[in-house]
């Protein structure tokens, strides 16, 4: 029944107890279907994928059939926490591998810093692209200078181990890579991030040691991409802005915490569009935007992860075996520490209109 005729329906002057009932049913029908708007709040518990350690950043493939993650390893490395993001003092990547059950298996150690030439701390999130039976593992670290690049480290299979090239990747800085494969067969490198990230230090060109933010009424940061060369280990074009658009076609500006970007960059293909996400301002939402080309612009469209518990908020999205997941991370495990934090997966819904139902995962707990 139509939603009008519903409400005509209950408009009508009802008087016996049969019909009278028949009203309730439909009054409950009728509030049901008004909260399934994409705001709706999920009353699901999700759980770690995994609790024998902390990880987070979670990027996951589909590989031989197989679903595969590639995290952070976070560990507790004794660092104060400071506004540099110090204590995410990461040191070596795990791959880990989708159970049929709503956990995840450590396939073991796949890359240590102590094998990668030119880096000298912090291990943050990284991702992967397959490409004629190589695996291009993608991480960003911190070089003598401490100055965030993105390094390429390839092996023969989806659990590694991975072997580091001698040198950063040039022109690719900050963190947070995220390589998508278009469907013509070309990939890109999406990167960068706010603060921590160093992002904010690039905007001139070059890097300089010193954090310019613009003003709020100035263009937001842009996330950056590249077209990837064919041998996957630099870049093939020069590195460009992403833009973020709003509904009337304007720039999202660098006052629009709620909606601007921050980090952990994201993109994959839906009934042929580009939806680009990544986490916002300093709100920590994941938001997505849509385009039609894999380098924009992409129009905002809303909130795919309301903040989690935990400073942070980085996801990935995947179609396995006809379902869509959102991978994301929170605190619970280490009940609140902002940087011991653990994977966890949600199912994501389309509307009939492309849009993503907002998924509400904030658990609270006992200290
Ligand atoms: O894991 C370290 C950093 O925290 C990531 O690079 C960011 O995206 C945030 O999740």
């Amino acid at each position: 029944m139509h939603l009008s005729s519903i409400q005509v329906f209950l408009a009508l002057d009802f008087n016996s107890k049969m019909m009278k009932i028949l009203r309730t049913i439909l009054l409950l029908a009728l509030m049901i279907g008004c909260q399934s708007t994409p705001q709706q709040k999920q009353e699901v518990t999700y759980d770690p994928l995994i609790t024998s350690m902390y990880t987070a950043d979670p990027s996951a493939h589909v590989f031989d059939g197989a679903l595969y993650i590639y995290p952070s390893h976070d560990i507790d490395g004794g660092v104060p926490e400071d506004d540099l993001g110090s204590h995410f003092a990461m040191r070596d990547y795990h791959v880990l591998k989708m159970n049929a059950d709503e956990t995840a298996q450590d396939m073991g150690k796949a890359l240590d810093l102590d094998d990668i030439p030119w880096a000298k701390k912090q291990l943050w999130a990284p991702d992967i692209a397959e490409k004629n039976g190589t695996y291009y593992f993608y991480f960003p670290a911190k070089d003598a200078d401490e100055i965030f690049r993105i390094g390429v480290a390839t092996g023969s299979t989806p659990e590694g181990p991975f072997t580091a090239e001698e040198s950063p990747i040039a022109g690719a800085v900050s963190i947070d890579p995220a390589v998508f494969k278009d469907s013509d067969g070309s990939y890109y490198m999406y990167f960068g991030g706010i603060w921590g990230g160093q992002l904010q230090r690039w905007e001139s060109g070059s890097y300089v040691a010193e954090d310019r933010y613009p003003a709020a009424d100035e263009v937001a940061i842009a996330p950056k991409v590249a077209k990837m060369s064919e041998d996957m280990l630099q870049f093939e074009t020069a590195v460009q802005d992403i833009q973020l658009l709003d509904a009337e076609g304007n720039p999202i500006l660098a006052g629009d915490n709620e909606r601007r970007f921050f980090e952990a960059a994201w993109v994959h293909q839906y009934n042929g569009k580009y939806y680009f996400s990544y986490s916002t301002g300093d709100t920590h939402n994941i938001a997505y935007a849509i385009g039609d080309s894999p380098l924009g612009p992409f129009t905002y469209q809303g909130v795919i992860l309301k903040p989690v518990l935990g400073w942070t908020n980085h996801h990935s999205i995947v179609e396995y075996e006809g379902a869509w997941y959102l991978y994301f991370h929170d605190s619970s495990l280490s009940k609140g520490v902002t940087h011991l934090r653990s994977i966890k997966r949600a199912k994501l819904e389309y509307l009939p209109d492309g849009r993503i139902q907002t998924i509400d995962a904030l658990v609270e707990v006992a200290p």
